[in-house]
């Protein structure tokens, strides 16, 4: 047979037009962190991965979703690797310490709009134990759901707007932010529209579903309440510089390896910023370490890289450079160090007229009663909407001056307190061990017990946080705490070490450890004795922070330790 080849083209060279196009093109991809020579195969992986690197690759955990409704068919538990893989759809199979799942939710910025609340209360209610704790995210977690309800718990929970997507694993986790943005009358910038955008752009692309390790992100609008941002992997800032606000970046923290985000050393402009933040997670998603999990986590990767590589890094995805400026040429947005506050109490907000009632919830445990109710609260008192805070309590935004009475004996009469005088309010619990399997000590019952017992003994004027975490890992952020305290078992007792003055933001500190392996049963006197001492010991007004700053730790020793 006879065959024609076709006639070579003749080359004349690419159009203006064709140039322009194929640029775009080539810098759209080179923006996603992707080259061409991506869309090859795939090498073949290699043999020695680590368990959960294969896991992933074997089968992408989102698209497990059909073994979760397989299971729920047989209302069977997952098997070992599904187990990490349905931590993708936020299901956490407790086991051995329960054999059901807990959901982790997202909820940006921890903002909740109350048909959410309630949906997520009946939800709550009929398909799981009805227990339900605000989380050191400003997220909600529900547990004791059968395999046999998971669909159903996410198809409601993805029925009202939110997601459990990415809650878990090696994801990007609930970004959080100042819970007062938008109405703090002290703030520079609103981050909650930032903290919207970037969470949608999480949710809807796969490529940011494969991190090495987990990954946290905080907006902090330069207000009165923080988002304890320096404890992230990456911490947004709200800066001034001369009349502009920019925003700074800051990488690397995980205080439970005692680490606090570093800043990058660049002013961002509000337009750049989510495109700049989704660069510095793509140069993580490429560089971090896969091969050695104690050692994945972005803090882990700037132990090798300089910060100026990794900016330069970021800068070859971005395709521009950012405008280095030093930190010290930024002014912070308010006198924040100097007011002792905390997000609980009652405050004017920045729209004249309203203010934002923040609510102490006793160790982040709320019920589906509760939620209902403090739905109704928020519908008839303020706008429909509350704000879950990083120190496991809420806020009520918007409420008329006129209603902010009504709102307090409501909520009192539910069980919530709004004075920031109370211990309780500023007491941060990890789960703990009747849930998580790495737990030493029963957390969340004792900081209630704890809370009661402070509250009768001791009336404080500066607002103070009592962390308690129960295992290093540090989920209750025990070093950040005023006080601190790590569960342990010593010849199986559970026991506390005891740290103080540790601090974040203006008063960034790792807190140092007072005592140690203090029994369960004389925790509450022992934590009484610490604050009749400092009462007893500082210089008028002093805050905690301040006062264990000016010790070293053998006179805090002596001094707090005095009977
Ligand atoms: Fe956490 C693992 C609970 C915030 C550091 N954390 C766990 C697991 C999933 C244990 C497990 O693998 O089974 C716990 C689930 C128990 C359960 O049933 O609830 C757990 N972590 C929590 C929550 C619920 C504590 C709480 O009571 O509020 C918080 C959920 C936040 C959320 O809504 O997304 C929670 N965990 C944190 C935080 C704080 C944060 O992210 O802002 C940290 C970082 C602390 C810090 O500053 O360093 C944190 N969790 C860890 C780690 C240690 C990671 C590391 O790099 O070393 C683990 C263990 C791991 O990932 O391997 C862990
Ligand atoms: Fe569990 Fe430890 Fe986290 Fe507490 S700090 S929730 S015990 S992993």
């Amino acid at each position: 047979m006879n065959r024609t080849l076709p006639e070579p083209v003749a080359s004349t060279g690419f159009t203006p037009e064709q140039k322009e196009y194929l640029a775009g093109v080539f810098a759209g991809v080179a923006a996603r962190g992707q080259r061409f020579s991506d869309v090859e195969p795939a090498p073949a992986p290699p043999e020695d991965l680590i368990p959960e690197e294969r896991i992933k690759r074997e089968l992408h955990p989102l698209d497990a979703y059909d073994q979760i409704v397989e299971n729920a068919i047989n209302n069977k538990p997952p098997d070992k690797e599904d187990v990490f893989r349905f931590k993708w759809n936020g299901l956490f199979f407790l086991t051995p310490v329960k054999d059901a799942f807990m959901a982790r939710l997202r909820i940006p910025g921890g903002v909740v709009k109350t048909f959410q609340l309630r949906e997520l209360a009946n939800t709550a209610k009929e398909l799981t134990s009805g227990y339900v704790q605000i989380t050191t995210r400003a997220n909600f977690q529900m547990r004791l759901i059968q395999p046999k309800d998971c669909p159903e718990v996410l198809h409601r929970i993805q029925a009202v707007g939110l997601h459990t997507r990415g809650a878990g694993a090696d994801n990007i986790r609930n970004l959080t932010m100042s819970p007062t943005a938008g109405i703090d009358p002290h703030e520079l910038i609103d981050v909650q529209p930032f903290v919207q955008r970037l969470a949608q752009t999480i949710i809807n692309d796969r490529s940011f579903y494969n991190l090495p390790r987990k990954f946290n992100v905080a907006f902090e609008g330069g207000g009165l309440i923080s988002s304890v941002e320096d404890t992230n992997d990456i911490g947004v800032k709200a800066v001034k510089n001369g009349e502009d606000i920019f925003f700074r970046i800051a990488l690397g923290g995980a205080t439970g390896h005692k680490a606090f985000a570093r800043d990058l050393g660049v002013l961002v402009k509000p337009t750049e910023l989510n495109k700049v933040l989704v660069a510095v997670i793509r140069v993580y998603i490429t560089n971090g370490n896969r091969s050695d999990r104690k050692k994945a986590r972005l803090k882990h990767l700037l132990d090798t890289w300089p910060l100026e590589k990794y900016l330069t890094e970021t800068e070859k995805l971005l395709g521009w450079k950012l405008q280095r400026t030093p930190l010290e040429k930024s002014e912070i947005g308010n006198p924040k160090s100097e007011i002792p506050h905390s997000h609980l109490g009652v405050y004017p907000q920045k729209q004249k007229g309203l203010n934002y009632l923040g609510v102490a919830v006793p160790a982040g445990q709320i019920t589906p009663k509760q939620m209902i109710r403090v739905a109704e609260i928020a519908d008839l008192y303020g706008s429909g909407e509350i704000r879950l805070t990083v120190w496991q309590n809420f806020i009520i935004p918007n409420v008329p001056d006129a209603y902010i009475a009504t709102v307090q004996k409501a909520l009192r009469k539910i069980g919530f307190d709004t004075q920031q005088s109370l211990v309780r309010g500023g007491i941060v619990a990890c789960t703990g061990n009747s849930f998580c399997k790495y737990a030493q000590s029963n957390t969340k019952a004792h900081a209630l017990a704890l809370g009661d017992y402070l509250d009768k003994k001791i009336a404080l004027d500066t607002p103070i946080n009592i962390h308690l975490t129960g295992c290093p890992n540090s989920c209750a952020q025990h070093y950040i705490g005023d006080i601190g305290l790590l569960g342990t078992k010593v010849r199986g007792e559970e026991v506390y070490h005891i740290f103080v003055g540790g601090g974040f933001g203006a008063n960034q500190a790792v807190g140092r450890q007072l005592f140690a392996g203090v029994s369960v049963t004389s925790l509450n006197a022992t934590l009484e004795q610490i604050l009749k001492n400092f009462l007893k010991h500082r210089q008028p007004g002093e805050t905690f922070r301040k006062f264990t700053e000016r010790h070293d730790l053998g006179k805090l020793q002596e001094l707090l330790g005095e009977s």
